[in-house]
């Protein structure tokens, strides 16, 4: 297919590029993470979303080059930014579930954590909901031999599968990202928002980061705040940002 040579292309001729959109705290007030978000800028078709690319790159078997491209490129941008004396702050990539069932998945991000010399505390990995269902004895040893190599891992997307409370105990999580479709349902006193009162809670006792995504308003980060959830990511505190824009970002609150 022709889509499937011209992202080859795209990989091999640097036409991808990230932007970073950060995690803050419920004050707004300080940035307590990244998350990383693959783009490409293609010669004539313009801006492509990786909503469009990343099932074509997960069919072809592209999306194991792409990943390895997005994990190095992420380190090498964290470890620049605290060479340059910014406060260290985790930065997370999105692995897509064929990524989490490839065997050499443990290897790789070993791989790039040494070629990068990046501290494994500043890298955290957003695995989807979705991506535990599916063998889940082969992911839950992949991820347990992820989590003694020392990087973060969280999961994504919360609310838009089975939000079974079954994974947070099973697998080696640290952070449980709530959807943003669950986050544009919560007004006070809807049902909705009494769910995610009530996982806030749980996911509280079990001692995880818990972030919303996808806030747009000020009534929704009061809200989830009340719930006790601690970061929020979301077009009312920032855009996903390139790389420049998003440091001068760092500069400024941390
Ligand atoms: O950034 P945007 O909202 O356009 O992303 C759309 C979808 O593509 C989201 O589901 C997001 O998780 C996914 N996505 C964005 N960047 C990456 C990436 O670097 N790797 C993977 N696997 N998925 C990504
Ligand atoms: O699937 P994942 O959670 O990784 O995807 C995150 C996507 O959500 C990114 O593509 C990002 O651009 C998008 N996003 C982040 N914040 C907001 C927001 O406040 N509103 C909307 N509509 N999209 C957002
Ligand atoms: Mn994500
Ligand atoms: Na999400």
């Amino acid at each position: 297919r022709l889509i499937e040579k011209e992202l080859r292309q795209a990989i091999e001729e640097n036409q991808l590029s990230l932007v970073y959109q950060p995690k803050a705290d419920m004050k707004g007030q300080q940035i307590l993470g990244l998350e990383a978000l693959v783009r490409w800028n293609h010669p004539e078709l313009g801006w492509i979303s990786p909503g469009t690319f990343i099932p074509i790159a997960e069919e072809t078997g592209l999306i194991h080059p792409l990943g390895k491209w997005l994990l190095h490129s992420v380190c090498v941008q964290n470890r620049s930014w605290q060479e340059k004396g910014l406060p260290p702050i985790p930065m997370a990539v999105n692995l897509s579930p064929y990524e989490i069932r490839q065997e050499k998945i443990v290897e790789h991000v070993q791989e790039v954590l040494a070629e990068t010399g990046l501290e494994p505390q500043w890298l955290e990995l957003e695995i989807t909901e979705g991506s535990l269902l599916e063998d889940s004895f082969a992911t839950l040893k992949t991820l347990e031999q992820l989590k003694s190599l020392g990087i973060r891992i969280a999961i994504d997307d919360f609310g838009t599968g089975y939000s079974s409370l079954a994974y947070i105990n099973r697998f080696p999580i640290d952070a449980l990202k709530i959807d943003k479709s669950f986050v544009d349902k919560i007004v006070l006193g809807a049902k909705d928002a009494k769910l995610v009162d009530a996982i806030i809670g749980i996911a509280n006792i079990m001692d995880l980061t818990v972030i919303a995504e996808g806030v747009e308003k000020e009534e929704q980060l009061k809200l989830l705040e009340s719930f006790g959830c601690h970061q929020f990511q979301g077009y009312f505190f920032s855009r996903p940002l390139p790389a420049d824009a998003m440091e001068e970002m760092l500069r400024q609150h941390n």
